[in-house]
């Protein structure tokens, strides 16, 4: 019998690619030159995607494939399906939950306590000669104590907020409505009034069109001159020119990022700036945690092409 034919989106790593290409015809869209001819050449035939959370997966690319059956997302991060066009057409879309929240976590508060201890700044210091032949590196500001606030108290915001917890922070967050198992963290009703009422603030939102720009000029300014914003969710939650705008214009004090808007492609105003940390949208980059993720892509496909319950289903 012939391999079910499946369209990838993005690179995966190496042992990815040995068990999908083991089990399924993969068809590597990233590596066509001429992207519509490919899609053409082989459209009749794909019956399942596999794509990244950052890629994946239009409405002019899923109505270009006639038989697609499943959109397998690597990343828990699914907006950037068109879940519209998948429901029309029935198509299954599955993502990667749970795997990667710890480091998803692990890494908001990382970059938290980098820029806030000037980790970054200080290691070059050191490198530089600095230390020997100017002195102490200036003063910073310490972290415990510190109130802050999760803007969407998911799985992610949780394991958020349960470290900040460990670090003798004040807590509060906001989302559509109080959790009952959040009854030791305040809750806040809008973003406005949370940033206005935090030293940090985490975004921690699964991103949607609802969503877009949650974070804007007046969330950024209440914030303020003294606040961070860290980013480890979609660039598409905070309107970018007026974080941009309000960190160059002192009226934000720093942002840890790890999503850009057009990523990898960022705004070169970021690279001028020394109040901010960025990352290469990386918080679930562990071994473990994308062996896992490659894995529940590969699991969701061959569940879906054996008939049986999907893992992880979003649709
Ligand atoms: C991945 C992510 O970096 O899970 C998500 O939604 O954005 C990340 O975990 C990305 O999906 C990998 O392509």
């Amino acid at each position: 019998m012939s391999k079910v034919e499946i369209l990838q989106i993005g690179a995966y790593q190496s042992w990815d690619d040995e068990r999908l290409n083991a089990q399924f015809t993969m068809r590597r869209y990233y590596e066509a030159e001429d992207k519509q001819a490919f899609v053409k050449e082989h459209a009749a035939n794909i019956r399942g995607i596999a794509t990244r959370g950052e890629l994946g997966a239009d409405r002019a690319l899923i109505e270009a494939l006639p038989a697609l059956e499943i959109i397998s997302v690597y990343g828990v991060g699914y907006d950037a399906v068109d879940l519209d066009v998948a429901r029309e057409r029935g198509i299954r879309v599955t993502n990667t939950p749970d795997v990667l929240t710890k480091d998803v976590a692990d890494l908001g508060v990382a970059m938290m306590l980098c820029l806030s201890r000037g980790v970054v700044g200080a290691e070059a210091w050191v490198k530089s000669g600095n230390w020997a032949e100017k002195g102490l590196y200036p003063l910073m500001h310490r972290i415990h104590g510190k109130r802050a606030g999760v803007l969407g108290l998911g799985r992610i915001g949780y394991e958020v907020a349960r470290r900040l917890s460990g670090f003798d922070m004040d807590i509060a967050y906001s989302d559509v409505a109080p959790k009952d198992f959040a009854a030791d963290w305040t809750y806040v009703e809008t973003a406005e009034k949370l940033a206005e009422n935090v030293d940090f603030l985490f975004v921690t939102l699964a991103a949607s069109a609802a969503t877009r720009h949650i974070v804007d000029k007046s969330v950024i300014e209440a914030l303020g001159p003294e606040g961070m914003l860290v980013n480890i969710s979609r660039a598409s939650n905070i309107d970018e020119e007026a974080l941009l705008d309000a960190l160059e214009g002192g009226k934000l004090g720093s942002a840890a990022l790890d999503v850009f808007d057009g990523e990898p492609n960022i705004n070169p105003r970021f690279l001028a700036l020394d109040n901010v940390l960025l990352q290469p949208h990386h918080a679930s980059g562990t071994y473990e945690t994308r062996k896992a993720m490659g894995k529940l892509v590969f699991d969701n496909l061959v569940a879906q092409f054996d008939g049986k319950p999907l893992p992880t289903p979003v649709l």
